[in-house]
């Protein structure tokens, strides 16, 4: 048996690196090149690794001191094998990355068998931190990365109780802990069951969900929830986390739209002819569309999709729940057309008869609560589009017109839009120039 001294290898052109982690223990055994401890400076982590094998009699260094090439470390106990070693490193956590890259380690990473990290009776802490930036390359040394990555664990996920935050191999091993008994869930996991209806809020750090025993208060009666109900409260969930929507409110005078379109239903009457607002707004939305085609249009991871087709959905309420119709290439089609299209495809969806090719492909999505009532209100973006007209009942008001208040039939709108795609000016001149259409249908012509 040797006494072998390890001391700190050459690691380039660092000077007073501190010691940020410390990988052993005395009495361990060490392998040639296992990782001893981390060192970081303020560009790079890199961890030493050990230039012998034997057993761990002495630390000599502490986390917090600063050690520089040559500096005394360890000292072994064993075989003198030796190997010409290089710190392996990862890149300093603080300067986020434009993609997470998993960096390799040369350095052997500690053996630590699921089963045995799993089966560990340390008391559950849960190391779950979900709302980390995607973008931001988790602090912690090449061999806690390979470890996490043998696991399958999400690293940017895991809460860091070292250094500056620093993610252990501990930290590693009381997540996989903690998600393998429930306490946590990882956001991978947590967004497959809400696609599927779930309402599980941890994957975005929130309070659970409160359990009440409704019953203690009065009389209660459970329903269950229609199989539409269900799919489309997932969709406008994801559609209402996912897509920073604003809605810019205005007002149209359809005064003049509103006496052509009940002319225009009293000459067809016989024909049983009739034609609501909606299709005058589908068409009318539909130039509004071609002058500002972003609003027609869907992110594509860096691109934007600008579709140069004018499908364009509408809300139909159901005894069943919310379905989205589409009417397609409505700018190749007239106010007869639309109107019967759309009250044949919302007969569908009452009948629930809509085909899934009858409720795809839209650019751009009405939902008019019109023939109900009410003033405004905040539509939820049918994503991948980028934005939703809502439409309320319009009713008669006092409109100055410079010299005297004027009865004007005014349509109240609701424009919501992504912000990631459109700006709050755009969707301002949006709703002026649809405004000004169904002010002056000509205008479509123009
Ligand atoms: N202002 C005043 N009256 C209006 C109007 C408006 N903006 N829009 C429609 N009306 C009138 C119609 O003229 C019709 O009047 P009459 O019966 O006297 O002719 C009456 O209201 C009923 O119209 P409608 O609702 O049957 O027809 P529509 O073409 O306007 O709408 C449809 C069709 C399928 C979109 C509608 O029935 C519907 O389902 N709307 C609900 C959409 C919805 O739920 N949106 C919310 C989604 S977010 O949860």
């Amino acid at each position: 048996m040797s006494v072998i001294e390890i001391k700190v290898p050459d690691i380039g052109d660092f000077k007073d690196v501190a010691v940020i982690e410390i990988m052993v223990k005395p009495g361990d055994s060490i392998r040639l090149e296992q990782s001893l401890v981390t060192v970081e400076s303020d560009k790079a982590a890199m961890e030493i690794p050990s230039s012998h094998a034997g057993v761990l009699k002495e630390l000599k260094v502490k986390v917090g001191d600063k050690v520089n090439i040559g500096d005394l470390l360890a000292i072994l106990e064993g075989a003198a094998t030796t190997a010409a070693v290089a710190p392996a490193a990862a890149p300093a956590p603080a300067s986020p990355v434009a993609a997470a890259p998993t960096p390799t380690s040369s350095a052997p990473a500690p053996v630590v068998p699921a089963a045995v990290a799993l089966a560990s009776a340390t008391p559950i802490v849960p190391a779950h931190n979900p709302t980390a930036l995607p973008l931001q390359l988790p602090h912690a040394s090449p061999s806690v990365r390979k470890f996490a990555r043998e696991l399958g664990v999400p690293l940017n996920e895991v809460k860091g109780s070292g250094l500056k935050g620093r993610i252990t191999e501990g930290d590693v091993q009381s997540f996989t802990r903690s998600v393998m008994s429930g306490a946590v869930q990882t956001v991978a996991a947590a967004a497959q069951s809400k696609s599927a209806g779930g309402s599980d809020g941890a994957a975005l750090g929130l309070l659970p969900w409160p359990v009440v025993d409704f019953a203690k208060f009065g009389p209660i009666e459970r329903k269950d929830r229609s199989r539409i109900k269900k799919i489309s409260a997932a969709n406008l969930h994801r559609n209402w986390v996912m897509i920073p929507h604003v809605t810019n409110h205005d007002d149209a005078d359809i005064t003049d739209l509103e006496a052509f379109r009940v002319a225009t239903n009293k000459e067809n009457e016989k024909a049983g002819i009739k034609v609501t607002m909606l299709a005058f707004l589908i068409k009318a939305c539909v130039a509004a569309l071609k002058k500002f085609p972003d609003f027609n249009a869907s992110i594509d991871g860096e691109q934007l999709v600008v579709k140069q087709y004018f499908h364009i959905g509408f809300a139909a309420d159901t005894p069943n729940g919310l379905m989205v119709p589409v009417i397609r290439d409505a700018d190749k089609k007239g106010i007869f057309q639309i109107s019967q299209e759309m009250s044949e495809l919302a007969k569908k969806a009452r009948d629930g008869k809509l085909s899934p090719a009858e409720m795809s492909g839209a650019g751009f999505t009405i939902s008019s609560l019109g023939g109900i009532g009410g003033r405004y209100f905040t539509p939820i973006i049918n994503a991948p589009e980028v934005a939703i007209l809502g439409v309320c009942k319009s009713t008669m008001e006092p409109v100055w017109d410079g010299k005297a208040f004027q009865p004007r039939l005014m349509l109240p709108l609701s424009l919501s839009w992504d912000h990631r795609v459109i700006d709050g000016a755009s969707a301002a001149r949006f709703n002026v120039y649809l405004s000004q259409i169904l002010g002056d249908f000509r205008r479509v012509f123009l």
